[in-house]
């Protein structure tokens, strides 16, 4: 592996970036300290808690993203998956919050599975859930010779149903030796004019090759279906919203659960009281976090919507207030950096995720409950709003000063010059047509 010239990951050059913050973050942390024990909140165990934080970062969002119209690669851009490491290990050193990554097959495939767990390993990172693809076509993969143009798990032709199956299982066994606790399995397939696809059927199919899947792998393992509105596909969608993936995960069996991708629905839908529905019937998997104003842009988590990351995240701290049975949601981002470093948007969404978890901490929920049950709707409102308005920047830089990771990570990363390091060593890609990876 070529070495490359930054300092990045090393601690002396954090510890000197930190240097010249460290006295206001400590200022700025006790006077929050103060307001937030006259509101009865102890805000050392809010720093415990945001500390032992994670968010896994995705494989496949490490190099610039693209739309169908193009893609503008930048300098050092990642060549294999022991690239894509580096840079995640930048993210994680730097923001304190992503500790494991989500890996995609067959984009990440590698002959040595051991060795890569030791590179991983090496640069202070573990793998979370891994990802399935059967929504392109793998030309010259001896595993994928039939096409996915007409559906994978649910196509009519049981002979790429069964290439499809075959794949998702040869993922989970991939999983387990890595040590990756699930495999999310997000899929294409639907139809582009009415009539061109039986729902029910197409639904049943895909309902008897997960049950399939489900029946290979071994036991404890999750499958996590991801729904999604649209997109391949532009007017059905076989796993299509939260009630389908719910139907799905009901029929195939305990541990097979729901994953959340924020941006995988209409605009204005109540995505927070979705995951309560799932919450309630033990299903829910985890997140995909992302932001979004019109469709699945994949753009930074906490870019757009702020409050309604918030709102997520305060369904998710009331299950565990009331320790919802079954509640061990998996988080990760899943991004598309078109315009930005996409180094610098992963450090900074991490730290958006964890900014609405505090602020989730934040709520009174016996203030809240009382007032819900009283039907005071302003005091309600206010009850959480006073949570999400609540500056918690302290309390993240403070996280992240104790992890010996940096205060600032944008500031930090940038000053370690590792875009110019890996533009030196990594030959440039050339631009080109579409495709968000
Ligand atoms: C589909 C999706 C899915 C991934 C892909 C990269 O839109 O969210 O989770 O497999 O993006
Ligand atoms: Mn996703």
């Amino acid at each position: 592996m070529d070495q490359i010239i930054s300092p990045a990951l090393d601690q002396d050059f954090i510890a000197s970036e930190n240097a010249a913050l460290t006295a206001g973050v400590e200022e700025d942390y006790d006077a929050l300290g103060r307001a937030l024990d006259r509101r009865g909140i102890d805000i050392e165990a809010i720093t415990r808690a945001v500390a032992a934080f994670a968010v896994a970062a995705p494989s496949w969002a490490v190099g610039s993203g693209g739309t169908r119209f193009a893609r503008f690669p930048m300098g050092g851009e990642p060549r294999n998956i022991f690239d894509k490491l580096e840079d995640c290990a930048v993210v994680n050193r730097l923001a304190g919050a992503t500790p494991t990554v989500s890996l995609h097959f067959p984009w990440d495939e590698v002959d040595d599975y051991k060795g890569l767990t030791e590179f991983a390993g090496a640069l202070g990172l573990g793998f979370d859930v891994v990802n399935s693809n059967t929504f392109q076509d793998h030309p010259g993969n001896a595993l994928h010779p039939l096409s996915y143009k007409y559906g994978s798990l649910s196509h009519t032709d049981p002979a790429v149903r069964a290439q499809a199956v075959a794949h998702n299982i040869h993922c989970a066994e991939l999983a387990a030796k890595i040590g990756a606790p699930a495999l999310t399995i997000w899929l294409g397939d639907g139809s582009n004019f009415p009539g061109q696809s039986n729902f029910t059927r197409a639904f049943e199919r895909y309902i008897d090759s997960v049950t399939t899947v489900y029946a290979a792998v071994p036991g404890g393992f999750k499958l996590f279906l991801e729904h999604k509105m649209y997109e391949p596909a532009f007017y059905s969608t076989v796993i299509q919203d939260w009630g389908s993936s719910l139907l799905a995960a009901q029929a195939v069996g305990d541990n097979c659960l729901c994953l959340v991708d924020l941006g995988h629905h209409a605009p204005n839908v109540n995505i927070e009281m979705i995951v309560a529905r799932l919450v309630h019937a033990g299903k829910l998997a985890g997140f995909h976090f992302n932001d979004s104003k019109y469709g699945d842009d994949d753009l930074d988590a906490g870019a757009i919507e702020p409050y309604r990351l918030f709102l997520v995240f305060n369904e998710l701290v009331d299950a565990e207030y009331r320790k919802a049975p079954g509640f061990a949601p998996s988080y990760m981002l899943d991004q598309s950096h078109n315009v930005t470093d996409p180094i610098e948007s992963l450090m900074t969404s991490a730290v958006e995720v964890q900014r609405a978890y505090a602020q989730a901490l934040l709520v009174d929920r016996a203030a809240l409950e009382g007032f819900q049950d009283a039907n005071d709707p302003m005091m309600a409102s206010q009850t959480l709003k006073r949570a999400f308005t609540t500056d918690v920047q302290p309390i993240l830089a403070m996280a992240r000063l104790r992890k010996d990771a940096a205060i600032d990570p944008v500031g930090a990363y940038r000053a370690s010059g590792y875009r110019s390091a890996v533009t030196r060593i990594r030959p440039a890609k050339a631009g080109g047509s579409g495709g968000i990876v």
